[in-house]
C-alpha cells in the first residue's frame, strides 16, 4: 500500500475561547493518519495571512469556520489526492498558495491552508516512522528551546487594566528545558501566593497568566521580582523577564495610550525613553512588539537605541511573512523575530521565515496564539528549527501546558543527545 494521499477530511472544532477553528484528518492509502488543528489570534496583525470566518449572526455570532472547512473539503483536498506527501511539503504547500491565487490566502482563507499543511506534515512523519521534529528538522534536530511563559495576562487577553498583553519570564541560567520549565512554573507559583496575599484576584486569562487590577506596569513588574525572589532564585541570573506590550492595540491616534494603566499618553520617543527606563530598573531580556505595527522607523530607533542589550521581537510588524522579514534585515528594524504558522498559513514559508533568521544571526521564537487547541505541532517545530524560544503561554491551562509537555516528551526521547538553546547565554 502506497504512501500517497487517499482523503483529506476537514472539521469544525472549537479553540481554548469557545470559538470554532478548522481541524484536519489526512489518511494515506497505507492507512496511515496526520492530524492538526489551526489556532487564531486576537491581537492579530493587520497584514497577516486572512483567517476565514463565515460571518454568519446565527452560528457562533458569526466566528463559525464552515467555509473554511468546506474549502478544504471540496477544493482544496480533492486537488491533492494520490499525492505523496513524503519530503514533498513545499510541494504541496505552493500548489495549495497557487489555488488559492490570492497574496494573502484571502479566498480559501489561511486556517484551511494551514490546517492542511501541518497535517500533511504529521501524516508523513508518521509514515516515515519518524517523530514530526525529526521529520522536519532531521537527525540535527536535538536541541530544545528557551521557553518565554507568560505569568501576567492584560490587553485584549484579560479583562483587567494592564495595557501591556504579556509579563512573561525566561529561565535563563537553567541548565536544560525541563528543569527551565521547573523554574518557570515555581515562579508562577510564587506569584499566585503573592497575589492572594494581597488580596488580589488569582483568575487568569487567555494565556493562563494571572491577570489582576494593578496600579501600573511597574506593580507588575515589582510583583514579578517578588515571585522570582521568593521562589529562590536569582532575577536576572537564574529567571529574567521579558514582555509584549503588543503596542498596535493601545496606538490611538499617532500615540500610545497607557491611561488605562495609569501611564497617559506617549509618543514614540516617549515609549522609547519609557522602555530605556524599564531596562535600568528591571532584568528585561526581551521586548516584543514594542511599537505599533505600522511604525518601522521606530522599530529602528528602539534597536538602534537598545538593541544591543535586549531581543526586540517583530510580531505584528512582521506577520511570518519572509518578505517583510527580509525588510527588517536590511533596515535593521528588529532583531528578533516571532514565528507563528497561522500568521503565514503554510510551514513551509514559516521554515523560510526561519531561515532567513537563521542567516541573518537574528533570534526566532515559536510562538502559540491566544486561541490555542491542545495541537503540539508548534513544540516539535521549535525543536526541528534548531531551538531557538517558544512561547505557549503560561504553566497553566491544559492548551498551554500540551506544549510544554510534549517539548519533555522529547527532551525525554532525545535522552543524553538533548541540547539547550540559551539565546541569552549560549547553548549548554
Ligand atoms: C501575541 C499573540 C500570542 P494573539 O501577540 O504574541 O501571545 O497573541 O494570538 O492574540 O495575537
Ligand atoms: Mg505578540
Amino acid at each position: 500500500m502506497s504512501n500517497h494521499i487517499k482523503s483529506i477530511q476537514a472539521f469544525e472544532i472549537l479553540d481554548s475561547r469557545g470559538n470554532p477553528t478548522v481541524k484536519v484528518i489526512v489518511t494515506l492509502k497505507n492507512g496511515v493518519v496526520g492530524q492538526s488543528s489551526v489556532p487564531s489570534g486576537l491581537s492579530t496583525g493587520k497584514h497577516e495571512a486572512v483567517e476565514i470566518r463565515d460571518h454568519d449572526k446565527h452560528r457562533y455570532h458569526g466566528q463559525g469556520v464552515k467555509t473554511a472547512v468546506e474549502n478544504i473539503n471540496f477544493i482544496l483536498g480533492p486537488k491533492l489526492i494520490d499525492l505523496d506527501p513524503i519530503d514533498h511539503q513545499a510541494d504541496i504547500d505552493y500548489r495549495m498558495i497557487e489555488i488559492d491565487g490570492s497574496k494573502n490566502k484571502s479566498k480559501l482563507g489561511a486556517n484551511s491552508i494551514l490546517g492542511i499543511s501541518q497535517a500533511i506534515a504529521c501524516a508523513a512523519a508518521k509514515a516515515c516512522n519518524l517523530s514530526l521534529y525529526a521529520y522536519l528538522g532531521g537527525i540535527g534536530a536535538s536541541r530544545l528551546p528557551m521557553p518565554m511563559v507568560n505569568i501576567l495576562n492584560g490587553s485584549k487577553h484579560a479583562d483587567n487594566n494592564l495595557d501591556f498583553q504579556e509579563f512573561m519570564i525566561v529561565p535563563i541560567g537553567a541548565p536544560n528545558y525541563s528543569e527551565a520549565l521547573r523554574y518557570t512554573v515555581e515562579t508562577f507559583k510564587s506569584l499566585g501566593q503573592i497575589l492572594r496575599e494581597k488580596g488580589y484576584n488569582t483568575n487568569v486569562g487567555d494565556e493562563g497568566g494571572f491577570a489582576p487590577q494593578l496600579k501600573n506596569n511597574e506593580e507588575a513588574f515589582d510583583l514579578i521580582i517578588r515571585a522570582i525572589e521568593k521562589a529562590n532564585f536569582k532575577p536576572g541570573e537564574d529567571v529574567a523577564i521579558a514582555i509584549d506590550p503588543a503596542a498596535s492595540s493601545f496606538y490611538k491616534k499617532n500615540e500610545y495610550d497607557l491611561s488605562k494603566s495609569g501611564g497617559g499618553n506617549k509618543s514614540t520617543s516617549d515609549m522609547i525613553v519609557f522602555y530605556e527606563l524599564c531596562l535600568k530598573n528591571y532584568p528585561i531580556v526581551s521586548i516584543e512588539d514594542g511599537l505599533d505595527e505600522n511604525d518601522w522607523q521606530g522599530f529602528h530607533t528602539l534597536t538602534a537605541a537598545i538593541g544591543h542589550r535586549v531581543q526586540i521581537v517583530g510580531d505584528d510588524i512582521l506577520v511570518t511573512n519572509p518578505e517583510f522579514i527580509q525588510r527588517a534585515i536590511d533596515e535593521k528594524t528588529c532583531n528578533a523575530v516571532l514565528i507563528k504558522l497561522n500568521q503565514i498559513g503554510t510551514v513551509t514559508e514559516a521554515i523560510e521565515s526561519v531561515q532567513l533568521c537563521r542567516n541573518a544571526a537574528w533570534n526566532y521564537v515559536i510562538s502559540h496564539r491566544s486561541g490555542e487547541t491542545n495541537d503540539t505541532f508548534i513544540a516539535d517545530f521549535a525543536v526541528a528549527m534548531g531551538g531557538g524560544q517558544i512561547k505557549s503561554g503560561s504553566v497553566c491551562r491544559g492548551e498551554r501546558i500540551a506544549k510544554y509537555n510534549r517539548l519533555l516528551e522529547i527532551e525525554a526521547e532525545l535522552g543524553k543527545g538533548a541540547l539547550f538553546q540559551n539565546p541569552f547565554k549560549g547553548t549548554k
